[in-house]
């Protein structure tokens, strides 16, 4: 069974993230119940570069193999915000009820066609052996008009994927994994660390 400790302290990640993972072959810690943490600063200017840098973190002081998500909205008609800065936007213990209804309010006015956005998703790797490896998924949509649904975490109430006429808020986790920027990147992010030999 392969051991992998995934560094995030964001629980709604951590859940989907071991649905995705399902897997007898592999076993899945964050970093908490590998009794690890950092406090690692998300200096970088893109998903793929914060991701290393908290899998470096944590790399660093364990030595196994390591992945981290970095992850966000991007919203087209506000310029691609929040992207990089999701979890920071409007302060990071700001609760999403909030956050949500100040995107929404700025989007007052923008038709529908215009409210296009999506959920990105970096994961990065760590091996054993210090090789990295990045990978990057969008989820396609639309932001709403009002937040709609409790599962999920984050944006998901305003976040309406591609094709669908719900938020992803509104999908069991199972269904938003199987179209989710995050399933999709951690879905391949396994794909590349099975061909790997040495990865652990
Ligand atoms: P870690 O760094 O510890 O992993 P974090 O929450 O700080 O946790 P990020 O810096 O990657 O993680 O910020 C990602 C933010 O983007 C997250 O807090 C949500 O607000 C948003 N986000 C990412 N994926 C999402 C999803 O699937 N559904 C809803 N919101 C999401």
């Amino acid at each position: 069974m392969k051991r992998i400790i995934v560094a995030t302290g964001n629980m709604g990640k951590i859940r989907e993230i071991k649905s995705i993972m399902n897997d007898d072959d592999i076993e899945i810690l964050s970093m908490k119940e590998a009794g690890l943490e950092t406090d690692v600063e998300e200096n970088g200017t893109t998903f793929e570069e914060n991701a290393l840098l908290k899998a470096r973190a944590i790399h660093e002081k364990c030595k196994e193999l390591v992945l981290a998500d970095d992850s966000g909205l991007e919203v087209d008609a506000l310029n691609k915000e929040p992207g990089i800065y999701s979890a920071r936007y409007l302060g990071e213990d700001t609760p999403y009820s909030i956050k949500n209804a100040a995107i929404i309010e700025r989007l007052d006015g923008v038709p529908k066609e215009e409210r296009t956005g999506r959920f990105v998703c970096a994961v990065a790797a760590v091996l054993p052996d210090g090789k990295e490896i990045v990978v990057r998924e969008t989820m396609e949509g639309y932001i709403g008009y009002e937040e709609r649904g409790t599962n999920g975490f984050g944006y998901d109430p305003i976040f309406r994927p591609e094709g669908y006429e719900v938020s992803s808020g509104e999908l069991p986790m199972e269904e938003k994994n199987q179209i989710s920027h995050r399933g999709k990147a951690f879905r391949k992010m396994w794909e590349i660390l099975s061909k790997e030999e040495n990865n652990g």
